[in-house]
């Protein structure tokens, strides 16, 4: 009899088994396009964000999460991968000369597929009824099985993907919820003008139409019974759109929100203070889905039974557009170094995309010019950057002040350049560098799309236009 019951355990447990496995975990990553830590449960005064706020009380909140590069297309692509951008040859921003992975690496949707999951990737604006914003600076693209986890077979589980365009610029306005350039808090890195408060404003709503997406993406999870079985991962692609932030390794440029819902495995409401970053999200999806990649991946597991600690979070810019740079970052959460590389380039050297779309661009480059804008925001106009800078982000958070040279400091900076070089000498052993070619035509399509845009964005204004008239032509739209 004992050892029928015994028998009869087994089985039951052997069904259990059987069950769990029919029943993996379904993935959801919500990622939002240049969405920086202006959210309401990040602190953000002036900002209604409900959906967000309400996913972070069911969820666990990261507080110290931060992308692995400052530009949509090389930050997505090591994210799809887990690796860095430079070992996967994706540190160029939409590089004319997209190689395929190298040394047999895949995107993580890959494994997903083989282990039989639907795999899809939709527009957060068509509600995922068309494809989601890619940006992978490697080929071929990756096809996806779809754009909605409503179009997989009965029963199939899914690693959705759900991409938000808001609030990428050109911001959009929420009629219903006008945020008061008045009230809002700009942060201690930008001068207080009237143009950089509206602007900043205009981000704040287009952040909240990022909420409403993300509140009726997750109606849809809740309405088709399948919230309780699925992991949802919310982040930004990188930091926000904000002239010394995006492209930059400053926090603004790699900061980001990040949250995790998993039902029955993480305590509702919780806030997470360890480092993490966007690979760590690729690798901790993989394995709590209980994949795993066959080579080892530069993200580390944060979640489940396989956590890995990490200690330090790295930071990559190349070329985007026509600014061409060599940038790379090391923080351990306390202290931030950057070794500037390409050091002899001004900070404020001509990026076309910021010039046509960032009122602050013309609007420092105008101050300046005239000798008016003050410090510390003037230093940022230097005609060249110094090659290593060291900040203190607990007391200076907004890295105005390089520690570089004080004494005090000389241990901290000796390690952290010792480590970034140990990861670098790894991640770029095998990195080709875009061509010669590549870079000027990057440089030039970079160029041409200023030329066409910028009459289009500012009625009747020609490329030729000068920072006072920039300034002008944004005052007109901004201040009104
Ligand atoms: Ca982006």
């Amino acid at each position: 009899m004992k050892k029928f019951k015994k028998h009869i355990a087994a089985f039951l447990l052997g069904m259990v088994t059987i069950h769990a496995q029919e029943k993996p975990l379904n993935i959801l990553w919500i990622n939002s396009d240049d969405l920086g830590r202006e959210v309401a449960c990040y602190g953000e005064p002036e900002v209604k964000t409900p959906n967000i706020d309400q996913l972070a009380a069911e969820g666990r909140m990261y507080s110290n999460a931060y992308a692995n590069a400052p530009v949509c297309s090389s930050s997505r692509s090591s994210q799809i991968t887990a690796m860095y951008p430079t070992a996967i040859n994706a540190e160029n921003h939409r590089t004319m000369e997209r190689k395929e992975l190298p040394n047999n690496i895949k995107p993580i949707t890959d494994f997903f597929k083989q282990a039989g999951y639907f795999v899809s990737n939709g527009s957060g604006l068509t509600l995922m009824k068309t494809m989601g914003k890619k940006d992978y600076n490697f080929s071929p693209d990756i096809k996806y099985d779809g754009t909605h986890w409503r179009q997989r077979k009965p029963g199939q589980p899914f690693f959705a993907q759900v991409q938000i365009k808001y609030p990428h610029r050109a911001f959009v306005y929420d009629k219903e919820h006008p945020v008061d350039p008045d009230k809002v808090r700009l942060p201690k890195e930008y001068l207080d003008h009237p143009l950089l408060r509206a602007d900043w404003a205009k981000y704040l709503e287009s952040v909240q139409h990022c909420d409403k997406v993300v509140g009726q993406v997750l109606a849809q999870l809740e309405e088709d019974g399948l919230a309780e079985n699925t992991v949802v991962f919310f982040f930004g692609d990188h930091g926000r759109p904000h002239l010394r932030d995006k492209q930059f390794l400053y926090e603004g440029g790699l900061r980001i929100p990040l949250i995790v819902r998993w039902p029955n495995q993480l305590k509702a409401g919780k806030k997470d203070k360890r480092l993490v970053s966007l690979v760590d999200v690729a690798a901790t999806t993989l394995a709590i889905s209980n994949l795993k990649a066959p080579y080892a991946l530069y993200g580390k597991v944060f979640l489940g039974k396989q956590c890995e600690k990490r200690d330090y979070v790295f930071g990559f810019r190349q070329r985007t557009g026509d600014a061409v740079e060599n940038l790379r970052s090391i923080t351990d959460g306390r202290y931030k170094l950057i070794w500037n590389r390409t050091y002899d380039r001004s900070w404020m050297q001509v990026s076309s995309y910021k010039k046509l779309q960032y009122p602050a661009f013309a609007l420092y480059h105008y101050l300046h010019s005239k000798g008016e804008l003050p410090a510390p925001y003037n230093q940022f106009m230097a005609e060249s950057k110094p090659e290593f800078e060291l900040f203190d982000l607990k007391k200076d958070p907004s890295e105005f002040h390089n520690l570089v040279g004080e004494k005090k400091y000389a241990k901290i900076q000796k390690k952290l350049l010792i480590t970034l070089k140990k990861e670098l000498a790894e991640a770029e052993k095998n990195n080709v560098p875009e061509t010669e070619t590549a870079r000027q035509k990057g440089i030039d399509g970079s160029q041409k799309y200023y030329s066409n845009a910028v009459s289009k964005m500012h009625k009747g204004l020609t490329p030729t236009a000068s920072y006072k008239t920039l300034v002008e032509a944004w005052e007109k739209e901004l201040l009104h």
